[in-house]
């Protein structure tokens, strides 16, 4: 590859996954040296933040693994040949397996923000070892906001936030964290238009906040009481679309008899804001052409997480702003990454609902550290980083360290891997094939698959190689005849392979269990440029081109007397910038509710009831011991989960200070560019202080994705404050179990 040739790519450290074109270069030509936005991306056209920048620091990762390393009786780890790592590891589940069942393994993870290709291939191993509870960062920030839309829509929304008229912005930061196309783009724009308006809800006075039309500011976790004010309002002035709703939706009288009856003035109050803000805002919204809102973990990281997400809904729902140009849609993405939302039984141990599948996160350790018969006694870990991600890092490493036997597949070694028995190793996002499902745009929505920039070390491997091993091992996988005849008919063309394909599996349905592995062993060597791992794609275009004929023939796929989901997936593999898969029309939007009679449902009983009981004013967080109230993990202009493990990335905030109003600092005597101790219940860090009038009196925050633990030459060394070493497990949603990150009672002391 020569170094001033431009390559396709996109950035991994946000949902947005912009296109970028790449020059490579550096020593042995195995750094990324010169990044712009990509103008061919359908999505991204072009657009970049200053994150994206600095994505090399992605690829020369600190504490990269590459080699398996097994966990020797000493607690050291040696390094193993791949052959001695796949048959280990399949013997050690197997046997876990066969002693305490396979939903006694668990599997966490599967895709961070850039690739998300390996999750399809990491089902295939579940299947193999009958392992049935698994969870993922979604089970932390966004299973309450499913269930809510699986009760009203029976399918996840968006809002169309680009093209909207009045932007809502309810705990969310998108000029910091992104989470539409183009966002900074996207707000400079509405902002300069004096017919649109942003309305941010946000205790602080965040960047996308100095730019707001209008402000409300929340006292820190006490948004319900603000939304149901502003629904009080809509009722009782008769602001609703009456008509609409007679139409669409059903359970309205139920649900204004409650709604009518809200005491306006005393929830403003209890919110702290001013009740003539709220009615302005309230007024916007309702006389608007479209509305779009974005909630966020300011709310769904937050007391009330799954009520505040119905009260979200229950705004736009009420003015009409459902399959309306420029309010919420139903996307059709290539692979539905957002649940349905539908409650999937329930964990072993506490009982608690898997939203859309999943395992709250904020219960997985308590679900090991038990005695019950049924508590999980292994993990798979890919691509996630629980150790840090989630809730309580010191009740995590006890609950690794409490299973029989854990496993991490991962580029690097992490705070999850150093407490693994086994660390699996893979190629970096820009040394294989990958892809994310984040798509979920409107009416052209699209798909991105990316092309490798570099070969991959020797020692480590790509995920569906991986799991194929492993599936293999385990015993899994199909007959050698259906695998050669597939081969065959795979060399023949994508309409033998098609035809075959189609013959074996109904024949023997439960193929399907492990149809990524299948399709990888068999499509996947006929495909060009090594793209063995996008094979499962095939499946994914197959089964969008039979939902959605009309929008995937309108994106140009399917030609006279061509297959439509051939000529998808075939366009996939050579539209290195991304493709337009869907081009939708609005009534899809109504086809796409799965609810009774395809109707919105307004009534979720037990959240009626609630808003019928609500108390008066909230309910005191913070106590003598604790009067603060930490923010823990913000979004800012250099952080990224912990996507970059070397702090040297960020170009300001190096070790992520925390944030803190004049006034208290001058309180506790703290001096900008001073330390802190920060104690919660759970553990004490010190931090850097910066003093900024953007916080709310009382509130502080901390960045996310600090505190690493990296190795250097002085051994291993922590920058900033991992926020999950102050957080309790216990702190969540009575509901969906999701965390109370926004809302951790703290002390704060100065040190020298
Ligand atoms: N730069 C950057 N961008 C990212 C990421 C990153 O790590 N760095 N991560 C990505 C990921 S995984 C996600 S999920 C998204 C998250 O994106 P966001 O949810 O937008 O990010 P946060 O900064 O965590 O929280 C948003 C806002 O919630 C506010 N907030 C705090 N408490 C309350 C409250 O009580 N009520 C209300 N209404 N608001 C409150 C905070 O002040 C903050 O401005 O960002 C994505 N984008
Ligand atoms: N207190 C607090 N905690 C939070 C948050 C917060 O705001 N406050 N934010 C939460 C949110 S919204 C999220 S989304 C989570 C994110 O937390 P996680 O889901 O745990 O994800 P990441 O931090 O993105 O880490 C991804 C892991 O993938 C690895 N990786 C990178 N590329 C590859 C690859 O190609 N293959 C494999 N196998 N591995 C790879 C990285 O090394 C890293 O270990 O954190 C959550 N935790
Ligand atoms: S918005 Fe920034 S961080 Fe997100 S994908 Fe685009 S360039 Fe990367
Ligand atoms: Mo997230």
């Amino acid at each position: 590859m020569s170094s001033n040739q431009w390559h396709p790519t996109a950035c991994i450290l946000c949902e947005c996954n912009c296109g970028l074109q790449v020059q490579l270069g550096g020593e042995g030509n195995r750094h990324i040296t010169r990044i712009k936005g990509d103008k061919a991306h359908p999505s991204s056209q072009g657009y970049t933040c200053q994150k994206a920048s600095r994505i090399d620091h992605y690829q020369q990762c600190k504490d990269r693994v590459t080699q398996p390393m097994r966990r020797r009786e000493d607690g050291s780890f040696e390094a193993v040949d791949w052959d001695t790592a796949i048959s280990d590891v399949a013997a050690r589940f197997a046997a876990i397996r066969d002693t305490h069942g396979g939903q006694s393994i668990f599997y966490f993870g599967g895709g961070g923000q850039g690739n998300h290709l390996s999750g399809g291939y990491g089902r295939d191993t579940r299947a193999a070892l009958g392992s049935k509870f698994n969870s993922n960062a979604l089970a932390q920030e966004k299973t309450g906001e499913f269930w809510v839309n699986g009760r009203m829509f029976g399918a996840s929304m968006r809002g169309e936030m680009e093209h909207t008229e009045v932007a809502v912005f309810l705990g969310k930061n998108p000029w910091q964290s992104h989470g539409m196309p183009r966002a900074r783009a996207t707000l400079r724009e509405m902002k300069k238009d004096p017919n649109r308006c942003i309305i941010v809800i946000d205790p602080r006075r965040s960047e996308t906040a100095e730019i707001a039309d209008i402000h409300l500011r929340p006292a820190p976790g006490t948004d319900a009481w603000l939304l149901l004010g502003m629904l009080g309002i809509l009722v009782q002035e008769d602001l609703i679309a009456k008509d609409w709703l007679e139409t669409h939706a059903v359970g309205l009288e139920q649900l204004l008899s409650v709604l009518r009856e809200i005491p306006v003035t005393d929830y403003c109050a209890a919110a702290s804001v001013p009740e003539d803000e709220a009615r302005a805002a309230v007024a916007r919204i309702a006389e608007a052409s479209s509305v779009a809102i974005h909630e966020d973990l300011g709310v769904q990281m937050n007391r009330h997480s799954t009520l505040v997400s119905y009260l979200e809904k229950l705004l736009w729902v009420l003015t009409g702003n459902f399959a309306n140009q420029g309010g919420q849609y139903i996307p059709a993405p290539l692979l539905p990454l957002l649940g349905s939302g539908a409650v999937q039984g329930t964990s072993p141990v506490l009982g608690a609902p898997l939203i859309s599948g999943l395992v709250p996160c904020n219960i997985i350790a308590e679900e090991i550290l038990t005695d019950h018969p049924d508590r999980y006694r292994a993990m798979l870990i890919e691509s996630g980083n629980p150790v840090h991600s989630l809730a309580d890092s010191q009740r995590m490493r006890e609950a690794l360290r409490a299973l029989d036997f854990v496993v991490v597949i991962d580029i690097a070694m992490t705070e999850t891997a150093r407490e693994a028995d086994y660390i699996l190793p893979a190629s970096t996002q820009f040394e294989k094939w990958e892809a994310t499902f984040f798509n979920f745009e409107f009416p052209r929505n699209y798909f991105h698959l990316r092309k490798p920039l570099f070969e991959a070390p020797e020692g480590v491997l790509p995920e569906p190689e991986i799991h194929a091993r492993l599936v293999e091992a385990l015993g899994g996988g199909a007959p050698t005849e259906t695998v050669e005849a597939l081969r065959e008919a795979a060399k023949a063309g994508r309409a033998q392979f098609r035809a075959k394909f189609g013959e074996v599996t109904a024949a023997n349905p439960g193929l399907m269990k492990q149809v990524s592995t299948l399709l990888y062993r068999t499509l996947g060597p006929t495909l060009p440029d090594g793209a063995a791992s996008a094979s499962a794609l095939w499946a994914a275009a197959q089964m969008l081109a039979m939902k959605e004929p009309e929008g995937v023939r309108r994106a140009g796929h399917g030609s006279a007397g061509g297959d439509p989901g051939d000529e998808l997936f075939d366009a996939i593999l050579a539209g290195h910038s991304g493709i337009v898969t869907v081009d939708d029309e609005l009534d899809a939007n109504w086809r796409r509710i799965q609810a009774p009679d395809g109707k919105i449902q307004l009534v979720i009983p037990e959240l009626l009831e609630q808003i019928a009981d609500f108390a008066s004013a909230p309910e005191r967080v913070t106590s003598d011991d604790f009067p603060f109230v930490l923010s823990a993990g913000e979004r800012r202009d250099y952080t990224a989960n912990t996507i970059f493990r070397d702090a040297s990335w960020r170009k300001k905030d190096y070790s992520g200070a925390l944030r803190i109003h004049p006034d208290d600092a001058a309180s506790l005597g703290l001096v900008e560019g001073g330390n802190a101790r920060l104690t919660t219940t759970r553990g004490s860090a010190v931090t850097s202080i910066e003093i900024t009038d953007q916080m709310y009196l009382g509130h502080v925050s901390l960045p996310n994705g600090l505190g690493l633990d990296v190795t250097s030459e002085d051994g291993t060394v922590r920058t900033g404050v991992a926020p999950n070493e102050l957080t309790a497990s216990a702190h969540r949603d009575d509901f969906a179990g999701t965390p109370w990150h926004k809302l951790v009672p703290v002390r704060i002391e100065a040190v020298a």
